[in-house]
């Protein structure tokens, strides 16, 4: 069993170097890993400094020519990960930002046992979120409960970026959906995969993180008006599908 850590990365040079480290240190003497960076079109050093992380840990570098946007990086990473993993692997997906600590992994691989895909979750008993600005919680609350109610998932952190994959679920995804498996540009991928992970059948569980926004160096890469139209499109999106039941 081995564990494919997909990271977006763009212009993230001062935060993918600590991560990558710790993701070594907590999953390098637990299991076989593999990390697939998926460097998109950044115009710092993130290139070079992964190329450097490379000679020393499992790092294998994808990259747009162009910035694509963090949906177009996922899927990128998604799809690799599905190609070069066997079914009983595990794909974990992270921001690249160090906010998200890698311990969780553990608890997660874990929690896959039972699940098809395991939600980091801040919004669970344990979960925590530090030094988080206020819009933005406000902002990621007010979308759970927009989803909860219009979807009936039993899930509190449906926007998490955190999350572990079976990879047999990802091959499926990846068959089933090909280059269109993520279809949003932005921010709003990591909705769109889980509902249609929901939407396919799959079980979705969560698990308590610590997120702590005061780790990350630099500013985040959200753009908070286009993306607050972007989730009310993706929402309108499935809504409609939900009614028309097309979807597969
Ligand atoms: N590949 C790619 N990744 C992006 C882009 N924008 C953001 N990211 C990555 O997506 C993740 C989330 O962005 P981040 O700034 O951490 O957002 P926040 O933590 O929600 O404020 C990070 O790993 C970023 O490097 C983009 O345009 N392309
Ligand atoms: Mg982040």
């Amino acid at each position: 069993m081995k564990c494919f850590i997909i990271l977006p990365c763009f212009n993230e040079e001062k935060n993918v170097k600590p991560l990558v480290h710790s993701i070594n240190e907590v999953l390098g003497p637990q299991l076989p890993y593999k990390i697939i960076a998926v460097n998109d079109g950044s115009y710092d050093r993130t290139c070079e400094v992964l190329k450097d992380l490379s000679l020393d840990y499992p790092v294998e570098i994808l990259g747009h020519s162009r910035n694509m946007g963090l949906g177009a990086a996922l899927r990128t990473g998604l799809l690799a990960a599905a190609e070069e993993s066997f079914e009983d692997d595990f794909v974990v997906i992270m921001d690249s930002d160090n906010t998200h600590n890698p311990k969780h992994v553990l608890d997660m691989l874990l929690a896959a046992e039972n699940a098809d895909v395991v939600v980091g979750s801040r919004y669970v008993k344990g979960g925590v979120q530090l030094n988080v600005p206020l819009h933005r919680v406000i902002l990621s609350k007010a979308i759970n409960l927009v989803v909860r109610k219009l979807f009936q998932l039993p899930l509190k952190d449906a926007t998490s970026g955190f999350r572990c994959f079976r990879a047999v679920l990802l091959k499926r995804l990846s068959n089933t959906f090909k280059d269109s498996v993520i279809e949003s540009k932005g921010f709003t991928a990591s909705l769109e995969l889980l509902l249609k992970v929901v939407r396919s059948g799959g079980v979705v569980v969560e698990v308590p993180i610590l997120l702590d926004y005061g780790k990350k160096g630099g500013a985040s890469k959200m753009r908070l008006f286009s993306t607050i139209v972007n989730y009310v499109i993706l929402l309108f999106r499935f809504r409609k599908l939900n009614n028309s039941k097309r979807f597969c």
